[in-house]
C-alpha cells in the first residue's frame, strides 16, 4: 500500500482505503520495547512483579471480557449504565463537533455509546494492537455513515504522539474504563499531563474513574465465584513463558486479590504454593513456598482524591456523573 508522508521520525499516513474514503490509517515509529529485560528485571529477586500489560495476551484479553460479564465484576456495568443515562448530558457539556480522541481504545465499544450524541468532527482511536484497531475502525466507518475515523497505532504509555495530519479544532479526550486505576500515584498525574498536552488549551478530558468503597464490594469484584478472575490472573505466566522462555506452571500458584487501604487499591498477586525452582531465559530463580508475584494495582479514588489529582495535572472538573451508590465516576475536565 502508498505511504505517505515518510518522513524522519513522522510516522507514516496512508490515503483513505479505498472501500470508504472515511477512514484514515496512521502508525507512529515507536522505540523497540525491552519486554523481555522488564519482566526477567521484576522476576529475578523478590519483591517479585509483572507488570498488568502483560495480561493481554490473546487468551488474556477474552478472560477480560469475560470478567467484566461476572455477577461481581460491576465497573464495566456501572460505566456502560452512566452512559446509557447520560450521553445527553454528556453531549451538551462537551458540545459537537470536538476531535475525539481515544488512547487505548481496544475494540472501540464504549465510545459508541456516545458517538449519536456526540457527533464529534472525527475519531482518533489510539491502538497499539492493529488487528484491534483496524476491524473496530472499519466498522465503526461502517456503522456511522457520517463519521471520519483517523486510526492511530501506537503505544500511548510515553505520551500521546499524535500525527500532524488531524483535523483542527477543539479536542476531547476520552479515557474510559478505569484504565488510570492500574497507574500508582505518580505515573497516573504524569500520564493525565500527557492527556492534558494532547487536548490543547481549549480541550477536555471525559474519563471514567472506579471509587473506593466497602472492602467486600472490592474483594468480591476481584475473586468471582466463577474464577475467571483467577484464571486471568494466572495466565499471565503463560504469556511470560512465551516472552522470555519461561516454564512456570501456572498450577503452582494461586490466585490472591484484596483491598489495601492504606493505599486505597486492590492488589492482585500469584502466590507460590510450594517451594519452587523456575527457569526464565535459562537462568533458575527459587521462588518459596506462600511467596507472591505482584501483578497488578487497582487504585480506588474518592471524588475529592482523583479531583485533586487532576488539578495537578491541569484540569479543571466541569461535571461529574455517579451512579446512586457512588461505585463508578465520569469525569468532565476541562484544560486550565
Ligand atoms: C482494566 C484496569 C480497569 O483494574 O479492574 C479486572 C483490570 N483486573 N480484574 C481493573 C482487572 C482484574 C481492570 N482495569
Amino acid at each position: 500500500m502508498e505511504t505517505l508522508n515518510r518522513g524522519a521520525g513522522a510516522g507514516t499516513s496512508r490515503p483513505p482505503e479505498p472501500e470508504h474514503q472515511r477512514l484514515f490509517v496512521h502508525t507512529r515509529p515507536r522505540p523497540p520495547a525491552d519486554e523481555r529485560g522488564e519482566l526477567l528485571r521484576g522476576l529475578r529477586e523478590p519483591p517479585r512483579c509483572i507488570a498488568p500489560k502483560f495480561f493481554y495476551d490473546s487468551h488474556g484479553a477474552k478472560l477480560f471480557d469475560r470478567i467484566t460479564e461476572q455477577p461481581e465484576y460491576y465497573p464495566t456495568r456501572v460505566e456502560r449504565e452512566l452512559f446509557r443515562q447520560h450521553h445527553r448530558d454528556i453531549a451538551a457539556a462537551v458540545g459537537p463537533e470536538r476531535l475525539l480522541i481515544e488512547p487505548g481504545s481496544g475494540s472501540s465499544e464504549k465510545v459508541e455509546l456516545l458517538l449519536e450524541s456526540l457527533r464529534p468532527s472525527a475519531y482518533v482511536p489510539l491502538e497499539i494492537t492493529e488487528s484491534h484497531l483496524l476491524g473496530a475502525s472499519r466498522q465503526l466507518v461502517q456503522r456511522y455513515p457520517w463519521l471520519t475515523v483517523h486510526a492511530v497505532c501506537a503505544d500511548y504509555s510515553e505520551g500521546l504522539d499524535l500525527p500532524a495530519e488531524l483535523p483542527a479544532g477543539p479536542r476531547l479526550l476520552f479515557f474510559p474504563g478505569s484504565t488510570i486505576g492500574n497507574f500508582e500515584p505518580e505515573p497516573a498525574r504524569r500520564f493525565l499531563r500527557f492527556l492534558r498536552r494532547a487536548c490543547g488549551d481549549d480541550g477536555s478530558l471525559l474519563i471514567g474513574v472506579d471509587l473506593r468503597k466497602e472492602p467486600a464490594v472490592l474483594e468480591a469484584a476481584y475473586n468471582d465465584r466463577a474464577g475467571v478472575t483467577a484464571a486471568f490472573n494466572l495466565n499471565v505466566l503463560n504469556h511470560v513463558n512465551r516472552l522470555v522462555d519461561g516454564d512456570f506452571d501456572p498450577a503452582q500458584f494461586r490466585h490472591c486479590a484484596f483491598f489495601n487501604g492504606t493505599d486505597s487499591r486492590v492488589e492482585m498477586h500469584l502466590e507460590s504454593l510450594v517451594d519452587q525452582t523456575v527457569t526464565l531465559a535459562n537462568s533458575p530463580i527459587a521462588i518459596a513456598a506462600g511467596e507472591r508475584i505482584h501483578t497488578e494495582n487497582s487504585y480506588k479514588y474518592t471524588l475529592d482524591g482523583f479531583r485533586e489529582l487532576a488539578d495537578n495535572a491541569g484540569f479543571r472538573p466541569r461535571e461529574t456523573w455517579c451512579d446512586e451508590r457512588h461505585w463508578f465516576s465520569l469525569h468532565l475536565l476541562d484544560a486550565v
